[in-house]
């Protein structure tokens, strides 16, 4: 199978284009640009270069205007330059003719994100999903290159068909994707009957969501002793995981670990990842995971908060957790800029500061789905008192002849079952 993606070599040498609108934006070009080279350097490619382009209106032709063109062609003459990579989405033709003029290589910020993804994938199910957004990104863009671009493709992506071909290709494509999203809807059936279990087993779903880097699977890995993968770069778990949680108060919940977010997260992505983010919406309850020690987080957790509205899911109980409060060397500077920030709790994952807080804070927060009974069960429902062990915390159990007297707290769908067992009034 063929894709669009003209993916990165390592330390492909690349000049990147921040092409911004004339509006006043809280991603300044100099934030975006920093973003662009971290994701650059995620992919394994070397940044020579920046040019910032800030364009009154986009050319149908070639995105940017021509004179930014011819800047951008001498840059490249120098020599040292593979690829140009665009801050800002190109549509097919004005990609094709940018690597017509200059002369090298020339990607968008999505194809680059779906680059890192392609390399991060290790699943099945992560690497159909990758599939998806690849192709769903190809399809529109698809044009007939003719002769002159296959010099360009430097061996890497195979689009450079002529127009016949061009057909079979839309074709193949549009085959593609269907069967992909047949067999995603297949495992998103299967992960339905497995939520229909733990649903029965009423034990709580906690989601760590936020921004990528933000130290999410450092937390998961910090409260319960999972061994996720962790690294300083971009898009570092695709992957979901989720691991059992042992609360304070020995309940026990399931705390999930899944894709982070970027501003503007590619639609195809949120598109072909909706299986991995609809667990996301179905959680209990959010630990939004924050880089504190960012100076940008505030505008990351804006990005967090679009993304998770766009899933239906920013109206969900959240704890907003400010992480990497270790590296944080003013602690008081963050105060003033997060009064308004939802249902906060200082953190380091790293340290393991202030992480007892955080497990009493999410039993607080869990409390709605909690409750606490005091029964007398007939002493043939000895598989409720087992129940009772295995999903919630007994505080005493007395046994007379033929009774068992048991106080203990419980989830909250569980009540009912004990109330109807009950024999008498304790
Ligand atoms: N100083 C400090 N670094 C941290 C802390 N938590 C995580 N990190 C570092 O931040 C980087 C990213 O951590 P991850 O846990 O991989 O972040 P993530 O949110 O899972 O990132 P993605 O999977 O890429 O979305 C790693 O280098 C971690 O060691 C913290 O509390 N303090
Ligand atoms: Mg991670």
């Amino acid at each position: 199978m063929f894709h669009d993606i003209r993916a990165m070599n390592e330390k492909e040498r690349v000049l990147v284009v921040v092409v911004t609108q004339k509006f006043p934006n809280v991603w300044t070009p100099q934030d975006i640009a920093q973003e662009m080279r971290e994701l650059v350097l995620t992919c394994g490619g070397d940044v020579k270069d920046t040019i910032f382009c800030s364009v009154e209106k986009f050319s149908p032709s070639h995105l940017i205007g021509q004179g930014k063109v011819n800047e951008i062609f001498v840059r490249c003459a120098a020599g040292d330059i593979d690829t140009v990579i665009m801050s800002y989405d190109l549509k097919g033709v004005q990609q094709r003719n940018l690597e017509q003029d200059l002369k090298v290589k020339v990607i968008d910020r999505t194809q680059l994100i779906l680059d890192i993804f392609a390399r991060h994938a290790s699943s099945l199910e992560g690497k159909m999903q990758v599939e998806l957004a690849q192709l769903e990104y190809a399809l529109p863009r698809l044009t007939g290159h003719g002769e002159e671009m296959s010099r360009l493709g430097g061996g890497i992506g195979t689009l450079g068909p002529g127009e016949t071909q061009l057909e079979t290709d839309r074709r193949k494509i549009g085959a593609r994707i269907i069967t992909l999203k047949e067999k995603l809807a297949e495992i998103v059936s299967n992960r339905a009957v497995k939520r229909k279990k733990r649903e029965d087993s009423s034990v709580p779903l906690i989601s760590l969501v936020g921004y990528t880097n933000a130290g999410k699977s450092t937390l998961l890995n910090a409260l319960t002793g999972a061994h996720q993968v962790t690294h300083d770069g971009l898009f570092t778990t695709l992957d979901s995981l989720a691991r059992q949680y042992t609360l304070p108060n020995h309940q026990k919940v399931v705390l999930s670990d899944t894709v982070g977010f970027i501003h503007q997260l590619p639609h195809s992505l949120i598109e072909a990842f909706k299986a991995t983010l609809e667990e996301v919406a179905e959680a209990d309850l959010l630990l939004h995971v924050l880089d504190i020690s960012n100076p940008k987080s505030r505008n990351l957790y804006d990005a967090v908060n679009e993304v998770l509205k766009e899933i239906g899911a920013l109206e969900k109980p959240t704890i907003t957790v400010l992480n990497k409060i270790d590296a944080v060397e003013d602690r008081g500077w963050f105060e003033g800029i997060y009064g308004n920030i939802h249902n906060p709790i200082v953190i380091s994952a790293k340290t393991g500061e202030n992480l007892d807080v955080l497990a009493h804070k999410i039993l607080e927060d869990l409390s709605y789905m909690v409750a606490e009974v005091d029964v007398v069960l007939p002493i043939t429902r000895m598989d409720l008192v087992s129940l009772a062990h295995r999903e919630g915390e007994v505080f005493s159990i007395k046994y007379y002849n033929n009774e068992i007297h048991l106080r203990a707290s419980l989830p909250k769908r569980r009540e009912g079952l004990f109330k109807k067992a009950a024999c008498r009034k304790p």
